[in-house]
């Protein structure tokens, strides 16, 4: 699935991403859904979001972070410093053979997440909080970090999380 994806597809892969990681937390297990559900866990699924910032207006982006994923399991730099307030657009090179992804979270979620993706591998997200580049290309992730304090970042395709794919992004004063 590209960026340019179409819309109401991204918009069916956000709800339907935002259900399985919710149920998955929830009760430990995949459940079945309903109308009413679709709604209230696209509402939890903003509310997670809103831990470490929000998806960032791409025409205020204050400054360019690259970040290097690789198949060695690791990006780099696997440490990012960035201020509150600032928008970000990190600019997001696979320089490996297989597809990596990088997604911002903390990391209670991210291992939840991981979990998921080893239930079911073929799962595709778009949400605003995370890109996935395919081998040799180049993808962005716009957000604004708006509360101080210590964030993640992982590769949630299987495996790579548990190979130490992951990342911090300090956010200070
Ligand atoms: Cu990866």
């Amino acid at each position: 699935m590209t960026m340019e994806g179409d819309n109401t597809m991204m918009k069916r892969i956000l709800i339907a991403s935002a259900i399985a990681v919710s149920l998955v937390s929830a009760t430990g297990a995949p459940a079945h859904d309903d109308k009413n559900h679709v709604k209230k866990e696209e509402l939890r699924a903003d509310d997670h979001a809103a831990a470490l910032g929000k998806p960032g207006d791409p025409g205020k982006v204050t400054r360019n972070v690259v970040v290097e994923m690789s198949d060695a399991m690791r990006f780099k730099p696997a440490s990012v410093r960035v201020k509150r307030g600032e928008t970000i657009r990190f600019i997001v090179r696979n320089t490996g053979k297989v597809k990596h992804e990088m997604v911002l979270g903390t990391i209670k979620e991210l291992k939840e997440h991981a979990g998921l993706m080893r239930k079911f591998p073929e799962m595709e997200h778009a949400d605003p909080n995370q890109v996935s580049v395919d081998p040799g290309m180049t993808g962005e992730l716009v957000w604004q970090f708006t509360r101080a304090g210590t964030f993640d970042f992982a590769c949630l395709v299987p495996g790579h999380f548990e190979a130490g794919m992951v990342g911090k992004v300090r956010v200070g004063r």
